[in-house]
């Protein structure tokens, strides 16, 4: 089998955090390089600082180490992306297409680039949002997402690049918080819970969202990635589901472990992204072409999250 060497690029982040040591687990940690602007907290894996919105420098890293493989998980989310939509537009597209062209100039293996929910908007079903429905996204992170879809579908067919995508929902991790995005407040929660505090959500109680635990997400992104190439018919993104559930529901079910513990609503500019995107998400695609089912649902991701969380703050 050739042996692959694999660049994660945005490292640190929260997919990044959770994804490095499952890859190291597969290739080996000497072929696993974690790459991000700034070097990460913990150490234990090979880093390399990188901007990649420059391309020369990336392509310097790929032809140097010799790389195999990309996973591009560096992005400006929805809610950060609302502050200043052109650098989000300019971050998001021109790392982007600097993965893409360095992918097709050393003629990478495989690439990996994840997508959103982000990418549908109000023309889209709420419910059971299928994975060929009308993508008119709200946010610039959105309108990126699409953008990069159809780069990726175009990569492919012109260039016979093996570029593979997931439609990630809301992920909600114990290894890192997230940053930016409007399902964050589903992991922050989590920390106030433990540390013995109530909630401030920035969406209201009934505000249902579709979302995934990381070791879904992870799974679901590495047997993506190892399906054989035939049967991904897919290559824009594929629709992704976990779980779906709403502020109050995930309240009452910390409740379980914590009686006192509250939230209170104060919805902020973010109420409007959470309302133009679907509220559960039909993966049945995903299911059909490789084999994709969710293991955690809301019960089972909630105790995990405070078993991890509770061990990490004693
Ligand atoms: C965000 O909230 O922006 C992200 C996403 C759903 O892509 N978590």
């Amino acid at each position: 089998m050739k042996q692959e060497t694999v660049l994660i690029i945005g490292a640190n982040g929260q997919i990044g955090t959770a994804l490095l040591p499952e890859l190291q687990h597969r290739f080996g940690a000497d072929q696993v390089i974690g790459a991000d602007l700034r070097k990460p907290a913990a150490e234990g894996h090979r880093f390399l600082q990188l901007d990649a919105t420059r391309a020369d420098d990336l392509a310097d890293i790929v032809q140097t180490h010799g790389i195999t493989q990309i996973y591009h998980l560096a992005a400006v989310l929805s809610a950060k992306g609302e502050t200043d939509p052109i650098a989000t537009w300019n971050l998001n597209m021109q790392t982007l297409l600097n993965v893409l062209e360095v992918a097709r100039t050393f003629s990478l293996d495989k690439v990996f680039v994840p997508s959103s929910i982000a990418a549908f908007g109000d023309q889209a079903p709420k419910y059971e949002t299928p994975q060929t429905a009308s993508l008119d996204p709200a946010t610039v992170y959105g309108i990126s997402k699409v953008a990069a879809e159809n780069w990726q579908l175009y990569y492919h067919k012109r260039y016979g690049l093996d570029i593979r995508s997931l439609r990630y929902p809301g992920v909600i991790s114990y290894q890192s918080m997230p940053g930016g995005g409007t399902t964050d407040y589903a992991v922050a929660i989590f920390h106030e819970a433990v540390k013995g505090n109530n909630f401030e959500c920035f969406l209201d109680k009934d505000t249902l969202l579709p979302m995934i635990y990381m070791d879904d997400a992870i799974r679901a992104t590495l047997e993506l990635m190892e399906a054989p190439a035939d049967r991904i018919r897919v290559r824009t993104s594929y629709n992704l589901a976990g779980m779906s559930f709403t502020p109050a529901q995930l309240t009452t079910e910390i409740q379980q472990y914590f009686p006192a513990f509250t939230t209170e609503y104060k919805p902020d500019f973010r109420q409007q992204i959470a309302d133009s995107w679907p509220k559960s998400i039909d993966d049945s695609i995903a299911r059909r072409d490789w084999g994709w089912q969710p293991a955690f649902d809301l019960p089972r991701m909630t105790r995990e999250m405070i078993h991890q969380l509770t061990a990490l703050y004693q």
